[in-house]
């Protein structure tokens, strides 16, 4: 008891308050979420997400051998097709002329020792911006999404892709990717599941980046309900049983308490995704100057370590 117990004695300066510390993060535990397009000499800034761009592959190349010099060898491909790619199944998502197929191919021939994980969704892809197929009446058909979502990701592990990451959430799609995989002999390419994945109003400026925002409803049919916990075990459950490597809750900071049930509950390596409007929000008040940007990415990053998660995909990554 106080005075004998004095708490701040272990809090008189950095070194022992370092010595101290609960938590670390290093750059080998953050994924570096990256936007690929198609041609070459594109590094284009995205208006919603200050210093995140538009990198053409052979931009990408070049940016992350930086990045990889700095520690982070972790990168995140997600695919911005042109316009006039997409159609209703969104099948320029299998092409191995596709931006990230191709970025893919580029990375592995020159840096083989980054780890490339792909996101693999169709909204970027489809015509209507769904992640699955749609009915005639708008309804987005689980069943018949899962073989476009296999193919999809047995393309980018033909590319040389490390890992995939389906970030759909429809139904069943972990067992139909490992098993597609495996059929095909990639039997050690991983999957990050997007297990615990919710209809979050933080993606925003991410649909602007990739332009998939929906062209008619929402998510909410598919993506989980922000009210739900209990759901989100359940969800990460399957996952396992369906052979999923690293199971992601996504977003992060407003979902700390799910990915601290995570960790208590599953032995796998638990993934945060520090989303883009969690990201974008920071680099707006940082603008105002209402707060300091870089303690306020440190804070959030270690928050998301502190509930629990391994590993942390971050539009921060090359900043940290
Ligand atoms: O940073 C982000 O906001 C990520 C958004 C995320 C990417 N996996 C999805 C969110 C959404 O648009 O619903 C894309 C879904 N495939």
């Amino acid at each position: 008891m106080f005075p004998e117990t004095r708490m701040r004695r272990l809090r008189q300066t950095e070194t022992l308050r370092e010595l101290v510390a609960e938590t670390s993060l290093e750059r080998r535990q953050l994924v570096w979420p990256v936007f690929v397009v198609s041609g070459s000499k594109r590094r284009e800034e995205i208006p919603s997400l200050p210093g995140v761009f538009h990198f053409s592959p052979d931009m990408l190349l070049e940016e992350a051998k930086k990045v990889a010099d700095r520690g982070v060898k972790t990168l995140l491909l997600f695919g911005v097709p042109l316009q006039e790619k997409k159609d209703e199944l969104g099948t320029f998502a299998l092409s191995e002329e596709g931006p990230v197929q191709q970025a893919l191919m580029l990375l592995k021939k020159h840096l083989p020792h980054l780890t490339l994980f792909t996101d693999v969704c169709l909204c970027a892809y489809t015509s209507h911006g769904h992640c699955g197929v749609l009915s005639e009446d708008g309804q987005v058909l689980n069943d018949e999404s899962l073989e476009l979502l296999a193919s999809m990701a047995l393309s980018h592990a033909e590319a040389g892709a490390t890992g995939v990451s389906p970030s759909d959430m429809m139904d069943g799609r972990i067992a139909a990717i490992r098993n597609k995989l495996d059929a095909n002999g990639f039997v050690d390419t991983l999957v990050m599941s997007y297990a615990a994945k919710y209809a979050s109003s933080f993606y925003g400026p991410f649909r602007d980046a990739a332009h998939s925002t929906p062209s008619c409803g929402d998510r909410k049919t598919y993506q989980m309900n922000p009210a739900n916990s209990r759901e989100a075990l359940r969800e990460m459950q399957l996952d396992v049983q369906e052979g999923a490597d690293i199971l992601m809750v996504k977003p992060g900071l407003p979902y700390l308490d799910i990915i601290a049930k995570a960790r208590k509950t599953f032995d796998l390596p638990i993934a945060a995704y520090h989303v883009s409007g969690e990201y974008a929000m920071v680099k707006a008040a940082a603008e105002k100057k209402w707060i300091d940007e870089r303690a306020a990415m440190l804070e959030s990053l270690m928050s998301l370590k502190r509930a629990g998660a391994d590993i942390i995909i971050t539009y921060y990554a090359p900043y940290f």
